[in-house]
Parts: structure tokens; C-alpha cells; sequence
């Protein structure tokens, strides 16, 4: 057993503070989040939680909201690249529309890690923003059609709300539609 293990650390203790109140070498998800989105000129209130945001539904029950003003951030691998696309909670995602709108020629839905590794975030928590690297974005247009929309905020349990323009306007996205119907599914 390790050291760490012994003494009962957290799990993520690059998450925690150094001793004499440095600043933390790796800040807590909803903080880099919050940070990013400062960044970007925007002040969005974090809304966090008890309950499990982890899936649309779960955080559409949680904010009081329809499933569709819920934004899944989804990575996607777009010729060998990861690209991100924002979609409605309502929508299953398109790959063939994706590809289409990100102009690529393959597209296939990301694993777990590779989600990880392009974000820095697990799924469930994946925000719009704030991304390990920066990855290019397709926007669902659906998203467009209500004056906020809810977006995860780093963890299973966090959601911050937002204009879907500034969403657009943050991620540098592309406006499309990517939604699978039932002339376009697989
Ligand atoms: N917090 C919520 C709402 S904001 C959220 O993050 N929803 S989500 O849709 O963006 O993230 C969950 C999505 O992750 C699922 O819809 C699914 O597409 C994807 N997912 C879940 N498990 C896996 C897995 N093992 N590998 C790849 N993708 C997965």
C-alpha cells in the first residue's frame, strides 16, 4: 500500500491546497471552469447540486429545467482529432451531420479516456469550456431556441446557466444542425 493510501489522502490530491495556502498546483473542477469562463468575459453563476447532474435528465430534474435546455458536452473524434459538440439534452448526436458541419470525413464518438485526455475532465462533468487543449466546436442549434441553457460545470454535480449567443460567441462554435431524427439515424 502506498504511503499516500496509508495516511487516507484524497484520491486527487493535486487538488488540494499545498501547505502555507499556496495556491493549488491543479484547482478543483468547478474553479477552472469558473476561471475559464472569467477568461472569456463572462460571469456565470455555478450552481451546485446534492443530486447527481451526471446525465441531461438527472441535471434537468436538478436545475427545474427541460431536458432540452440541457447542453451534453461530448467529444467526439473528427479524423483523428478531437472535436467537441455541443448538443441539446433532447438530441442523440448525428455523426454523419457532425461530420458534415465540421468538415471531416470520419467521425466516432470519443471513449472515456479520450474524453479525459482532450478535456481534462470526466464524463458527466465535461464543461463547454475550459478544455485541456483546445478543441474545435459544433454547436447544436436547437440550443438557440431558449434564452438560457445549462451547461456542466466540471462535475456531476454542477451547472452553470447560460445564453446560448454567449455560449456561441465563447466556444467559437459552429451553428448546425447535428440532431438525430428518425430519417437520419444510424
Ligand atoms: N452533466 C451532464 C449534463 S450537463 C452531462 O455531462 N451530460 S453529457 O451528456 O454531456 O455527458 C454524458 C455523456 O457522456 C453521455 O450522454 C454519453 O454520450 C457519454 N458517455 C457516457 N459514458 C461513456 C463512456 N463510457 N464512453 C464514452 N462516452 C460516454
Amino acid at each position: 500500500m502506498s504511503e499516500r493510501a496509508r495516511r487516507g489522502d484524497a484520491a486527487r490530491p493535486r487538488d488540494l491546497p499545498s501547505a502555507g495556502g499556496a495556491p493549488p498546483a491543479r484547482a478543483a473542477a468547478p474553479d477552472r471552469v469558473r476561471a475559464a469562463l472569467a477568461r472569456l468575459g463572462l460571469s456565470c453563476e455555478i450552481r451546485e447540486f446534492p443530486a447527481s447532474t451526471r446525465t441531461a435528465e438527472e441535471a434537468a430534474r436538478a436545475v427545474g429545467c427541460s431536458v432540452a435546455q440541457i447542453v451534453k458536452s461530448l467529444v467526439f473524434i473528427a479524423d483523428g482529432r478531437p472535436i467537441l459538440v455541443l448538443a441539446s439534452g433532447a438530441h442523440r448526436v448525428d455523426v454523419r451531420k457532425v461530420a458534415r458541419l465540421a468538415g471531416a470525413s470520419r467521425v466516432e464518438k470519443a471513449t472515456a479516456a479520450e474524453t479525459r485526455a482532450a478535456t481534462g475532465f470526466a464524463i458527466g462533468g465535461v464543461p463547454p469550456v475550459g478544455h485541456a487543449v483546445p478543441l474545435p466546436v459544433s454547436v447544436d442549434e436547437a440550443l438557440l431556441a431558449y434564452p438560457i441553457v445549462y451547461a456542466a460545470a466540471g462535475t456531476a454535480h454542477a451547472v452553470f446557466a447560460i445564453a446560448p449567443g454567449d455560449l456561441v460567441r465563447a466556444t467559437g462554435g459552429t451553428v448546425g444542425d447535428i440532431a438525430e431524427t428518425p430519417d437520419s439515424g444510424p
